[in-house]
């Protein structure tokens, strides 16, 4: 039972880590609010839409480029992940794919000052 439990319990919210760890750990610049971020997503996407609750309940400006309706957004999307998956947090031209790494990532952006 306690192994079901543990392979299916909701991940626990992250842990507050100092914004470099988490940076390293996902590959990606470390928050600050120099960095340039931009959010690449479509409507109806479900993971894009868990992204989108967590820049609302974070109270963050997050530009988002649609890749249904902004073919510029699809084709940038292509050149720096070799592919159509999103949603894709763009933090200084560094890829960032994985819903929940990517709210990982804008939380610690939040404690670091992002202006909102
Ligand atoms: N595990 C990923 C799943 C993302 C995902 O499956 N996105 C779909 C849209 S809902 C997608 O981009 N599919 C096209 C592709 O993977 O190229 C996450 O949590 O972000």
């Amino acid at each position: 039972m306690a192994f079901f439990q543990r392979i299916f319990a909701r991940r626990p919210p992250a842990e507050p880590q100092a914004a470099d760890v988490i940076a390293r750990r996902l590959g990606v610049p470390a928050p600050d609010q120099t960095r340039a971020v931009e959010l690449y997503a479509f409507d109806t996407c479900p993971y894009c839409r868990r992204v989108y609750s967590a820049i609302s309940r974070l109270d963050l400006n997050i530009p988002v480029r649609n890749v249904h309706q902004d073919p510029a957004a699809s084709a940038k999307l292509r050149e720096v992940t070799g592919g159509t998956q999103v949603p894709c947090l763009l933090i200084d031209g560094v890829p960032l794919l994985e819903s929940l790494d990517i709210i990982d990532w804008l939380e610690s952006y939040k404690v670091e000052g992002a202006a909102a």
